[in-house]
């Protein structure tokens, strides 16, 4: 995984430095961009393809791609954070994810392992079901910190297109002015990296997917966090609906959350 990301990675970061030379025509950069997107995508199938032949895939961009039967598949977002890249800003990720199948047949279970890849900060944050989460070598760990006014709370913010911006509203009511700041930096896959690097106490965001939340998630429970829906109910993979955070944050801002979306 980690190799795969790293090639993917320097394409991107070569695009990247492209991107600002494009910004004059309006539909130039956002082209390219896919295109870098795509070319992500195609470098991290491949080389992934070759290591696991019989593996199977879900990909943001190209969809589904089936493996043999019984075989887990790779959860891949080439590029997490596509309109930072867009416009310039630092701030994107690639992800990767493995996922099993259920031991019935019955569809996906377990994520086992995962990886996000910052190419600009070339950091690499991985885990493993059962092993840890680790920042290239460093053991990871949730933040200590216990208190709502010490936290430091990453969100994603309803945009064109997709969000509900009423319950973002009400849940932001109830939990900004309790803390000590409130971080929406675009990349959700960075966002649960760096609650598992204890960077920010917590995350929560709705409307997202697997390709964004699967490496994610694993990272902050590997790093001894906590990561729910709305409803308090931990997901094999979660999508959608994301409060993560450690334990006792996790459940002051839960409590919030519940209270604020009543009635
Ligand atoms: P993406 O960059 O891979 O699209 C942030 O709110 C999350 O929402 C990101 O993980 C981002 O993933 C996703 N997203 C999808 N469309 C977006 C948009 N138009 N603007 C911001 N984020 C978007
Ligand atoms: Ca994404």
């Amino acid at each position: 995984m980690e190799r795969a990301a790293r090639r993917a990675g320097s394409r991107l970061r070569r695009d990247f430095g492209e991107v600002e030379h494009l910004q004059v025509s309006r539909k130039g950069p956002a082209d390219f961009v896919s295109k870098a997107d795509r070319a992500a995508e195609r470098s991290l199938y491949d080389d992934l393809k070759q290591a696991r032949p019989d593996w199977g895939f879900l990909l943001e961009e190209s969809g589904e791609v089936e493996g043999d039967p019984g075989k887990p598949r790779w959860i891949i977002d080439p590029l997490d954070g596509t309109s930072n890249f867009l416009h310039g800003i630092p701030h994107f990720a690639i992800s990767i994810a493995v996922q099993e199948p259920k031991l019935d047949g019955s569809g996906w279970g377990e994520v086992t392992a995962g990886l996000v890849y910052q190419p600009i900060t070339d950091e690499s944050f991985w885990a493993e079901k059962s092993r840890g989460a680790w920042l290239q070598d460093a053991r990871l760990r949730v933040s200590g910190r216990r208190h709502l006014d010490e936290a430091l709370i990453a969100t994603g913010i309803p945009f064109a297109g997709a969000g509900d911006v009423g319950e973002w509203s009400r849940i932001y009511q109830a939990i900004g002015p309790r803390v000590a700041g409130i971080r929406r930096f675009g990349s959700a896959a960075l966002d649960l990296a760096w609650v598992a690097a204890g960077r920010y106490e917590a995350f929560w965001e709705s409307n997202l997917q697997p390709w964004d939340t699967a490496a994610g998630c694993l990272l902050v429970r590997e790093a001894g966090g906590f990561v729910t829906d709305w409803r308090g109910r931990s997901q094999a993979i979660c999508d959608s609906q994301v409060l993560a955070g450690n334990d006792p944050l996790h459940s002051r801002l839960h409590k919030l959350l519940v209270e604020a979306l009543k009635d």
